[in-house]
């Protein structure tokens, strides 16, 4: 398998952590993705994935697989164990709720092309840009914080093992710490983000701080 990532990139970090934890390894195959020139803009990248976005998966058989959730749920699938899934319906869709609440109503408001866009569009300066990004990490994550408080029952977002809820929960908690929240106000998720922190495959492939 190859993946195209970026070592900065949130969406990318979830997927190197499901790897990790399934014990599966990619190639890497880096694309910049800050600035008007970032390959993730240019035709070369956009006719490997339309969307110009890391992640991508090429799998052994050639097949591109793009959106990180559909990655990880892929990887779920070749390599089921360990599980990164609950046992019931409900925990599984309780999972993919969380998770699209960060990739789908978090993140999407935040990568460099909506910068770029608002800069571009609107006049945004970057004091504006990062207020726009502060205020929807800022509700986002409440509202993921009261989610995971609802129906908690184990030790980790939803049940008792890590899994594709903590996947996403975790790189969009460490970017949020970067931009200067204190997660002490999400109680849940400074505990799970905590635990997450020892474990390696999490550790490890945690998104690279912007220099
Ligand atoms: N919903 C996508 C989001 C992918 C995404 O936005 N990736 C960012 C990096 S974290 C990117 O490629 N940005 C390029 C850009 O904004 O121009 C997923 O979950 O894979």
């Amino acid at each position: 398998m190859k993946l195209y990532q970026n070592e900065i990139s949130s969406a990318t970090s979830r997927v190197r952590i499901a790897l990790a934890l399934k014990g599966l390894t990619a190639e890497a195959l880096p694309v910049t993705i800050l600035g008007e020139e970032a390959e993730s803009r240019q035709a070369g990248y956009r006719s490997v994935n339309p969307q110009g976005l890391v992640p991508a998966l090429l799998t052994d058989d050639g097949v591109l697989i793009t959106q990180s959730l559909a990655i990880v749920e892929y990887l779920d699938e070749i390599q089921p164990q360990p599980s990164l899934l609950p046992e019931t319906a409900e925990g599984r869709a309780l999972a993919r709720s969380i998770a699209l609440a960060i990739a789908a109503e978090i993140h999407a408001l935040l990568p460099p092309r909506i910068g770029l866009h608002l800069k571009a569009a609107f006049q945004a300066d970057a004091d504006a840009v990062a207020a726009w990004s502060r205020h929807w990490v800022g509700e986002g994550m409440a509202a993921v914080e009261t989610m995971i408080a609802d129906r908690r029952q184990g030790a980790f977002a939803v049940g008792g093992r890590p899994g594709v809820a903590d996947i996403f929960l975790f790189p969009q908690a460490i970017s949020a710490r970067r931009m200067g929240f204190d997660l002490a106000p999400w109680p849940n998720i400074a505990e799970i983000v905590g635990r997450l922190e020892a474990i390696p495959a999490f550790q490890v492939n945690a998104p690279a701080p912007r220099r």
